[in-house]
């Protein structure tokens, strides 16, 4: 009796041991992407007119890479991981950590008026340079009208060469949307004020602050910034837009100067760049530690989405946040973002634009790369999230 005591005694000890054996500060295993699922997607957003689309996802190392369709529809080439593309405003993100670098350097206060260091820019010297990198100056989107017809409007700006000031006075033609701080409205004006912040605060153009602060060290081979030139370097997948009449033909939009958004908008990346750049920012490697803080700093932007300076946060079907930012310029949609600890990167583009229906489809490449397999349950949560454009500028109609 007192033997069977002792061992069953001994077989509860042994097993809270193994139990103890799990450090208690283990981080709970983090789901496999789902490389099928993630792969469907990308052959949805094929299927809804897309001619090619792409995905790369950097895990701790591992590296999966998934292409379906073409690069370029009069050659057939087919798309490939490396191939360059334009990134639109994820190029937000590459100017707020240049502005953080100034401000970790003494140069720059984040709630400093703009107009100290731009004097007489803007028309209320209450927006500071928080509240443009937030979207929440309230300065209008000058690309509302610029694009509220999409080929045309595209057409007219395909080769013209703005200067950052003849920007931000198209957006003064209105009034401010809402008080400064009040309110997040997505505008890209905002970016444009800060590419003229680097430029004053550095005496350089924003391409030599992007080259030296970020795309030197660390070693972004595929990133480009080469306003006005409407050439990307290299190989690249061209990019097509589509237009506002339902069965109209693509328009191939790659070659363009981008000027209409400049520092909101210009750079040229690739699937590896970006998932870099985006590890290397949350994992301390861009800005101090307080610098990334502020970034972080969230203001609510729709369902399961906030905005920090310069940077996105998604909130996926499974609980996992991811931070990054979104990009869409004529004939290029992106998502890039990456993990809490920048351990796990995921780039998906499509080579189109103006199409709702896969700009849908791509944003469901997140929920496979960082949620895994979806149970039922999820897959038909995840169909019922729709990207919502208004957290853009509103009145542009953007699909
Ligand atoms: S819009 C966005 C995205 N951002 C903003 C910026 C960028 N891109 C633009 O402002 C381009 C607007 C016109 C795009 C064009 C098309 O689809 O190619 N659409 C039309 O012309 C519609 N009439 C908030 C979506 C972002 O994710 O941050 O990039």
């Amino acid at each position: 009796m007192a033997s069977a005591t002792l061992s069953r005694g001994t077989a509860l000890a042994a097993a809270l041991l193994a139990l103890l054996a799990v450090p208690a500060h283990a981080a709970p295993q983090e789901p496999q992407p789902d490389l099928t699922g993630l792969r469907d997607f990308l052959r949805t957003a094929q299927q809804q007119g897309a001619p090619g689309a792409m995905a790369r996802i950097d895990d701790n190392g591992t590296v999966s890479k998934l292409t379906v369709g073409v690069a370029d529809r009069a050659t057939g080439r087919a798309l490939s991981t490396t191939d360059r593309f334009r990134i639109g405003s994820v190029t937000k993100t590459f100017t707020t950590v240049v502005l953080l670098q100034l401000v970790d350097e003494g140069k720059l206060t984040l709630d400093t008026s703009v107009n100290t260091y731009l004097p007489g820019l803007l028309p209320d010297s209450r927006i500071t340079v928080r509240h443009v990198l937030s979207h929440r100056s309230g300065l209008y989107d000058y690309t509302n009208d610029m694009f509220a017809q999409t080929v045309p409007g595209f057409e007219a700006v395909r080769t013209k060469v703005f200067t950052y000031r003849q920007l931000v006075d198209r957006s003064l033609q209105h009034a401010l949307t809402n008080a400064p701080g009040a309110a997040y409205s997505y505008s890209n004006t905002n970016f444009v004020v800060a590419g003229m912040l680097v430029e004053k605060l550095t005496g350089h153009s924003v391409q030599t602050e992007y080259q030296n602060r970020i795309i030197k060290p660390l070693n972004l081979a595929d990133t480009f910034y080469v306003h006005p030139d409407t050439h990307i370097p290299g190989r690249y997948a061209r990019g097509y837009l589509t237009p506002d009449e339902s069965g109209g033909p693509l328009v191939d939009s790659t070659e363009q100067t981008v000027s209409w958004a400049q520092s909101a908008g210009a750079i040229v990346s690739s699937t590896q760049d970006l998932n870099t750049f985006f590890s290397a920012l949350v994992g301390g490697r861009l800005t101090s530690a307080a610098g990334l803080a502020e970034m972080e700093r969230w203001t609510p932007a729709g369902t399961g989405q906030a905005y920090g300076l310069g940077l996105r946060r998604r909130d996926l079907s499974c609980g996992v946040s991811v931070y990054g930012h979104t990009g869409t310029v004529q004939g290029y949609y992106t998502y890039a973002f990456t993990s809490k600890d920048g351990q796990r990167s995921l780039t998906a583009v499509a080579n189109t634009s103006n199409n709702s229906a896969v700009l849908n489809t791509m944003l469901r490449t997140l929920d496979s790369a960082f949620c895994g397999k979806p149970t039922a349950q999820a897959r038909g949560a995840a169909a019922r999230v729709v990207e919502r454009h208004e957290d853009v500028a509103p009145g542009i109609v953007r699909d």
